[in-house]
């Protein structure tokens, strides 16, 4: 290498330097120091130096770590588990309409689609002659509207007896006479609150479960809407993990109220760890109750039954469940009776909930599937709206019939 070229090659460095220190230099925003609070600007009065702050100043608030809260106990988490679940509150953007003398509000929609059990019932009591043939109709029409074999049986053999005794029978005899049976049979005795309140040390858990599209996602919506109107502080879990929709889905309910929903963001993640991890977000946020969808996929009972038991006995490692509410499509007729068994089998059933009940003409479904399964309607769904669920009340479902 001779002179000339080992200049060059210096020449070539330094330029190199020079352009990265300019650029740099360029970079770097100007400071301009401020008149009056005079301290020396590091970098721009004098070079800085090791240790110095680029950008922040000093005084800034700095995160130690004793300021982050530490669990004493670690809570045991199950085999499997995933570490991957998001619960972030959304901001409440409505308050929910309050749950009282809701089923007397939406009682038009019962009795639009029951008018051939109240009203059918009705008039053919009130016929001048009752002989056997109208007594067949009688039987008929509660088989129609899925009341089941044995209770329809039941009530013909007393609505017999009674009409033998009153002699003539005036109409509003009639229909006290029938409204009586009615109510007996739907068992107005019957406990059907909800078992929503909080414990000592842990939230009430209250489990959705049913086939798919029988309409738990939706009513675990609108049910914690009517917890929020009951000033209740709620946490939803979307242990239903086969779609991610079905987690969205239950999510945007929760938005709207303001409840946390947690979730796994994996697809076909491990619905008993959802469950798990939900109650123990509740436990930490002091919550007053956890509601967990579930799936209701049925390709077979085996697997159904490993599923929701698994769920039901790995949430029950913070404490019993309070409510496992069974969701019917009331629409289903004895479809739906037959999936009621099975359900039953797996898990033990506290209430039933009737959706679609303002589609169908079948409201007997009530009766049937309570005395199969000797459990109570709690609720009833009487439309797609989000405040179109209600406690079912006997004495206004048995008017609405009859009016
Ligand atoms: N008309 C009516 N539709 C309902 C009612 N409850 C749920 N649905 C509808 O039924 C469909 C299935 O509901 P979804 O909650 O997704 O069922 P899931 O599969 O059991 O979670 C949806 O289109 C709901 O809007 C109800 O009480 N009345
Ligand atoms: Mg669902």
């Amino acid at each position: 290498m001779d002179l000339v070229q080992l200049v060059l090659v210096l020449v070539a460095v330094l330029a190199v330097l020079g352009g990265g220190i300019a650029l740099v230099a360029r970079r770097r925003p100007p400071r301009v120091p401020s008149p009056d609070t005079a301290p020396p600007a590091p970098g721009v009065d004098h070079a800085p130096g090791v240790g110095d702050d680029a950008e922040e100043p000093t005084d800034a608030p700095v995160r130690r770590a004793e300021a982050v809260p530490l669990p004493e106990t670690l809570p045991e988490v199950p085999a499997g588990a995933e570490p991957d679940l998001a619960a972030e509150p959304a901001p409440a953007v409505e308050r929910p309409a309050p749950v009282q003398g809701r089923m007397v509000r939406l009682r038009a929609r019962l009795a639009r689609s029951n008018s051939t059990l109240g009203q059918g019932l009705l008039s053919l009591l009130s016929r001048d002659r009752l002989d056997e043939g109208t007594w067949e109709e009688v039987e008929e029409t509660l088989l129609l509207a899925d009341v089941g074999v044995g209770p329809t049986t039941e009530l013909l053999d007393r609505l017999r007896d009674r009409v033998a005794v009153l002699g003539a029978r005036q109409p509003a005899e009639v229909r006290a006479m029938l409204r009586e049976e009615l109510l007996t049979l739907v068992d107005a005795g019957l406990e059907r609150s909800l078992a929503v309140d909080r414990h000592a040390e842990r939230p009430a858990v209250v489990l959705m479960v049913g086939v798919n599209g029988s309409g738990k996602t939706t009513t675990a919506g609108k049910l914690a809407r009517v917890l929020v109107a009951a000033d209740k502080d709620v946490v939803l879990a979307a242990a239903d993990t086969f779609r991610a929709a079905a987690a969205d889905q239950l999510r945007t309910w929760g938005d709207q109220v303001g409840v946390p929903t947690v979730r796994s963001e994996r697809e076909g993640a491990d619905p008993a760890s959802v469950a798990f991890e939900a109650v123990r977000f509740g436990i930490e946020q002091e919550a007053d109750v956890v509601l967990v969808d579930t799936a209701g996929r049925l390709q077979n009972k085996v697997g159904l039954m490993d599923e929701l038991g698994k769920v039901k006995r790995v949430v029950e490692r913070h404490g019993p469940v309070d409510e496992v509410l069974l969701v019917l499509d009331a629409t289903t007729g004895q479809n739906g009776m037959q999936q009621a068994r099975v359900f039953a089998e797996v898990v033990d059933v506290t209430g039933i909930v009737l959706t679609k009940l303002d589609g169908t003409a079948k409201g007997g479904i009530v009766v049937a599937v309570q005395r199969e399964l000797g459990v109570p309607v709690k609720l009833v769904g009487l439309g797609e709206g989000p405040d179109d669920l209600a406690p079912f009340e006997p004495e206004t479902f048995v008017d609405a019939l009859l009016d």
